[in-house]
């Protein structure tokens, strides 16, 4: 057993949840390696420090320049927002480190394919953050469309709906900011359903996109942690919000299937709500994060009086990753997802195998943002080909 040390870069909502994982790992899984929390680096000293107690790192810096050339380094974990990828990533790389990063791979495709690119030529392992793929009901969603139980796709339907910045008084945070986050809630939630649909359905041949930015001007942000900000402060001066708050698209996949995602932030009473049905010839399937521990399927074979939609608790030990955790019924959650994508990281950088998503998912989900993004722009349907 060797050791393989992380430098994690960030310490807010994923970089708590990454180290969260971390943790875990050892406990439910039997990895190859030990996974080491060496390094945790951030801007800030006092708050890195504490970081580092709080999650379990031995030491904190805030060099990231520094970190990612260190020799007792093995994988850098990037946490940062997203106008914070492309550099580390690519330094990383390039100093022979494996790197894990988080969603949106980058600002836009140019940066996610130089990403991707300088990856692939230091022959280093990546992945990056679509932890949605490694919810038990969605990987077992993806079996049974590899079992052909859907039959030929026509539909997928997908919206990732949630309510946090409704109030006209909510500060603009970073992920209201273009030059940081590069989109709205059509990068933060839609990266998600894109990879989901790719994953799930195929590749996406074209999109014809429309979005609105309900609340112009905001606060000016005084302090955040994780999705909530302290209020508006009455001197606050007001910012111009120059990312969606909502996008719909439609989608021609490259299978003949048509597709439908919808993200919002104005979807009130919608906490985290990331929903998809997909129709097929011999049947649909349909899940609700909300209740992610349940895949709900319709078998167009069942006896004519009893057909309809059931419901597969994806809690057993027969379902991916179920074995690890708990008996039947006790079920998991949201951080748990975290916890599958980092065994799949790791045992790659130990068995020398490709784990899956990696940059290559994530510049071509960039590409379709890039598309849904000049889509809207233009008012028609673009190809996601034509975005080089
Ligand atoms: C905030 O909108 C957020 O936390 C995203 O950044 C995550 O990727 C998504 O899982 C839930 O919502």
């Amino acid at each position: 057993m060797k050791d393989i040390n992380v430098g994690l870069i960030g310490y807010k909502f994923m970089g708590k949840a990454h180290s969260n994982a971390f943790a875990m790992l050892p406990m439910f899984f039997d990895t190859q390696d030990r996974i080491v929390r060496k390094v945790i680096c951030g801007r800030d000293q006092n708050m890195v420090s504490k970081a580092a107690v709080k999650f379990g790192f031995s030491e904190s810096m805030t060099s990231w320049e520094e970190l990612v050339k260190r020799d007792d380094i093995h994988v850098i974990d990037i946490t940062a927002p997203s106008n914070f990828h492309k550099e580390p990533a690519i330094e990383a790389v390039e100093n022979k480190k494996h790197v894990f990063c988080e969603k949106p791979l980058a600002l836009n495709y140019k940066d996610a394919f130089m990403m991707y690119n300088a990856a692939k030529k230091a022959e280093v392992k990546n992945q990056i953050g679509f932890n949605y793929r490694f919810v038990p009901a969605i990987v077992l969603a993806r079996k049974m469309i590899e079992q052909n139980k859907l039959g030929r796709i026509y539909h997928f339907r997908g919206a990732f709906l949630q309510d946090w910045i409704m109030d006209p008084d909510f500060p603009k945070v970073w992920r209201l900011d273009k030059s940081v986050a590069g989109s709205g809630a059509l990068g933060d939630l839609g990266a998600h359903v894109i990879d989901l649909a790719r994953y799930l359905v195929a590749d996406i041949n074209s999109v014809c996109a429309m979005a609105e930015t309900f609340i112009k001007k905001r606060p000016a942000v005084q302090e955040m942690t994780g999705l909530s900000a302290s209020k508006k402060d009455i001197n606050a001066k007001m910012e111009k919000v120059d990312v969606d708050d909502a996008a719909i698209f439609m989608i021609k996949f490259t299978n003949g299937a048509l597709g439908t995602i919808e993200t919002t932030r104005f979807a009130g009473g919608h906490k985290n709500d990331m929903f998809f049905e997909i129709n097929g010839e011999k049947g649909s399937i349909r899940f609700y994060f909300e209740r992610m521990n349940e895949l709900l399927y319709y078998n167009a074979e069942d006896e004519e009086g009893y057909m309809g939609f059931r419901l597969i608790q994806a809690s057993e030990g027969i379902h991916p990753y179920m074995q690890s955790w708990w008996p039947a019924g006790h079920v998991i959650g949201y951080e748990n997802t975290f916890v599958h994508e980092f065994y799949e990281f790791f045992q790659s950088i130990s068995l020398g195998h490709n784990a899956k998503p990696d940059f290559y998912d994530g510049m071509k989900c960039c590409q379709v943002l890039d598309a849904v993004e000049l889509s809207i722009k233009e008012n028609c349907w673009v190809s996601v080909d034509s975005i080089k």
